[in-house]
């Protein structure tokens, strides 16, 4: 395996962990979601061929800068299915935000709004690529939802960013979507 094929799947075994399945790694993950690094580390060197080092220059590395390791304590910064609560403070979000999906799904949104499924939130962006590149992980054709989060943040719905820059809401209604321009 090449160092950066090991290094995604460490990182994607990570996020595993650490938002959905802890247990998988025989750990226990506190009630804002972090975990001892040394306990992690153990789970990994164990299960990979990877040293402390590298561990660390895969959170560094990290895209999207999925994990924050602070006093040696580590935690996902967004996406959890399990019960944690991540302490978020509510902030005023931009004017609009973006969130991408498959084209099927659109009559099930467009009945319902979005709902944050598995996951603790809904989760959008503020810029519209970023949308397109989670939009085009998803099977078959894909589309861009607009989000009128100044509507919505007038109507009293809270949005959250996570350490990562990645903008939360509870649910977004459907007369606070649109399609947006950017839909193929
Ligand atoms: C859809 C990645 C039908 C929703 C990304 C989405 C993101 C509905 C799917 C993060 C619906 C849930 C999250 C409704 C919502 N009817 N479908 N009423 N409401 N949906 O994976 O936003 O790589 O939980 O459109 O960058 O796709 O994990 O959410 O397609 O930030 O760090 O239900 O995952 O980040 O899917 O992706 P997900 P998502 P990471």
């Amino acid at each position: 395996m090449t160092k950066a094929k090991l290094e995604t799947e460490v990182s994607k075994y990570m996020s595993y962990v650490l938002r959905h399945a802890p247990e998988a790694a025989g750990l226990t993950l506190d009630a804002e979601g972090w975990v001892s690094f040394d306990e992690l580390e153990k789970a990994l060197t164990s299960k990979y061929d990877v040293s402390r080092a590298d561990i660390i220059e895969i959170i560094d590395n990290n895209p999207k800068k999925r994990f924050t390791l602070a006093d040696n304590r580590i935690r996902a910064n967004q996406g959890h299915s399990v019960e944690v609560d991540l302490a978020l403070k509510a902030v005023e979000p931009p004017a609009i935000l973006f969130h991408g999906t498959s084209q099927a799904s659109w009559p099930s949104i467009e009945r319902e709004g979005l709902k944050k499924m598995e996951r603790h939130h809904v989760h959008l962006s503020a810029d519209i690529e970023t949308a397109k590149i989670v939009a085009t992980r998803r099977k078959g054709d894909y589309i861009i939802l607009r989000v009128d989060a100044a509507a919505m943040f007038s109507k009293g719905h809270s949005f959250f960013v996570s350490d990562n820059g990645v903008w939360l809401a509870e649910s977004v209604p459907v007369q606070f979507l649109s399609l947006s321009a950017g839909t193929p």
